[in-house]
């Protein structure tokens, strides 16, 4: 008599036509030129490198959908990175980002030689106890990359060669995915499953929540959106016609002329710290960048004498929760509320949300999924990461109070505060960080709050800071602990930072080996630019000499 397993193996054989999948294989092969991991995000590489890897992200998203019983997403993007470069996001059912011990799965289905695979298939299936006689619902979508179209329909290969169904969104933001894999696992409870659902919900939300702001017919208020070339300046094309005329947007970098994350985008414009080309910036305009897949979000402007302003995701996380304490304050709810950051947020916004706002502060791994896991643990997690990656949670008990002191509160003020939060509710893309839904509760902030973009960088006063990289044998020697901020491992290597540390006014520094290059990244802050440089440049040294370092040695800055 066989056991549970040992029947479901059993039938899972029966269910996997084997022929079929090592047919497609051969069509999808795999050429053995790098390992691929996956990653931070998915799977990132060269668009003419993982072809195999999509069709084989297709049969994984299959065995998660009939493992869990759930519509599961697949995002053919690979965000800032590259036009050159493609890659994959797998979603699960709540709208997050895949389960870690998938991501192995991930990892070892795409590496595994041609005829390895159905071995692999059958150890996940057996591992996951995946019964293949489910069904299984995948949601497909894709930016704007020129190899995007061909990379998703060898997914669909993969997804329709183990009987699943699909349902293809063709050109959507990796957000607006997410979200569609939320509606479909809620029975539409979170939103309908489609763009024009998406846009409805939220540009509701919007005029609900600006009404009284919005209703002064002066109030205008006029930004400009640098869409990094990519699939954001599409949709958010789409959804203009649905937002109020006192929004007065500009789009620029819309993929009609640049290249797709060339020299604009949230990344480059974080990194290098001025405005991306493509758009004219007059002192004290509102602007406003999106990454390659619209996740991420930085605000910035130029002010009278010529000097930049960067807003980051530390500024909008402040900006954010400012704002829901206040309403919070209003309702009288008595609701936790907590933001959640990583080591690279700038020591004067985690004072500020401390001392100033007294907001509870958490720090978490960098990478989306490790933010949003910790944020899930209060009432009302706000996360954001520095480079402009982030969303607010509301756990499912504290929205059914709001919603409820929203219809049954007998106190106006009370409950108009509460109407409040239940619209800002409704316009946060709560499944993953949001370029356009995180752009328009900002908006609506600045419009509420009756603050300029100056106004709200002058909340506080951000530390200077500096970001290197530096390259090592094998950056795995680096080891850390304390949600990144302290290296274990090689030895004396945090000593030394400890001790460097000390030279300094306001001063703070940590490496930490990347997730997504070959490269260790060391951050320091300081009281000024020239001491946070020198920081920078010795903990660089640092680690050039303790983790083997290749290449030429660091140089200061100058
Ligand atoms: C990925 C992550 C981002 C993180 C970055 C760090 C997601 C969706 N994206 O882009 O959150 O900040 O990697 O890169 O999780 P690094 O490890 O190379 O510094
Ligand atoms: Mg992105």
């Amino acid at each position: 008599m066989l056991g549970g397993a040992g029947r479901l193996l059993l039938e899972n054989r029966r269910e996997m036509d084997f022929d079929a999948v090592a047919k497609h294989l051969k069509l999808h092969a795999h050429l053995p030129r790098t390992f691929l991991q996956y990653g931070t995000a998915g799977f990132r590489g060269s668009a003419e490198f993982i072809h195999h890897a999509m069709f084989r992200v297709g049969l994984l998203a299959v065995l998660r959908s009939k493992q869990t019983k759930s519509t599961i997403g697949v995002m053919v993007t690979a965000s800032h990175n590259p036009e050159k470069d493609n890659g994959a996001k797998l979603i699960d059912p709540l709208g997050e980002m895949l389960a870690p011990s998938w991501e192995e799965h991930a990892t070892r289905l795409a590496n595994a030689d041609d005829d390895k695979v159905q071995n692999v298939l059958s150890d996940i299936c057996q591992k996951e106890a995946v019964d293949l006689q489910h069904d299984a619902f995948i949601v497909i979508g894709r930016d704007t990359r020129p190899s995007s179209q061909k990379l998703s329909q060898a997914l669909i290969d993969g997804v329709s060669v183990l009987g699943g169904q699909y349902h293809d969104y063709g050109l959507v933001t990796t957000p607006q995915l997410h979200y569609m894999v939320c509606c479909r696992n809620t029975h539409e409870n979170y939103g309908i499953a489609t763009l024009e659902g998406y846009y409805q919900k939220l540009s509701k939300a919007f005029l609900e929540l600006t009404k009284q702001a919005m209703n002064q017919s002066d109030t205008r208020t006029s930004l400009k959106v640098d869409c990094a070339n990519g699939i954001g300046a599409l949709k958010l094309k789409e959804m203009e016609h649905y937002l109020p005329r006192c929004l007065i947007m500009h789009i620029v970098n819309d993929g009609s002329i640049g290249k797709l994350n060339h020299l604009c985008g949230a990344d480059f414009v974080k990194v290098h710290q001025k405005p991306p080309v493509g758009l004219e910036i007059k002192s004290n305009e509102k602007c406003c960048s999106y990454d390659g897949d619209a996740d991420r979000i930085v605000y910035y402007y130029i002010d009278e004498t010529g000097c930049f302003h960067l807003l980051d995701g530390d500024k909008i996380a402040t900006l954010i929760c400012s704002f829901l304490k206040e309403l919070l304050v209003k309702t009288g709810q008595n609701l936790t509320m907590a933001v959640v950051q990583t080591a690279y947020a700038n020591g004067s916004s985690t004072s500020y949300l401390e001392e100033s706002l007294k907001v509870p502060v958490h720090c978490a791994k960098t990478g989306v999924k490790h933010l949003h896991h910790k944020a899930k643990g209060f009432d009302i997690g706000v996360y954001f990461e520095a480079n402009g990656h982030g969303t607010v949670l509301f756990s499912k008990a504290a929205e059914e109070q709001i919603r409820r002191q929203a219809k049954e509160e007998k106190d106006n003020r009370k409950r108009e505060a509460a109407k409040m939060l239940e619209n800002t509710i409704n316009l946060i893309n709560q499944t993953v960080g949001d370029a356009i839904s995180d752009m328009l509760l900002i908006e609506a902030i600045l419009a509420l709050k009756n603050f300029t973009i100056q106004q709200w960088d002058a909340m506080y006063t951000d530390l200077p800071n500096r970001q290197l990289k530096v390259q090592v044998a094998d950056r795995q020697r680096i080891e850390t602990t304390d949600e990144e901020r302290r290296a274990v491992t090689p030895p004396k290597l945090q000593d030394n930072i400890d001790e460097l540390v000390t030279r300094f006014k306001l001063a703070r520094a940590f490496v930490r080996p990347s997730g997504t290059e070959d490269a260790v990244r060391v951050y320091a802050e300081s009281d000024t630019q020239e001491n946070a440089d020198e920081l920078a440049y010795k903990v660089s040294l640092a680690v050039y000499h303790l983790a083997e370092g290749v290449g030429a040695e660091p140089q200061p800055i100058v």
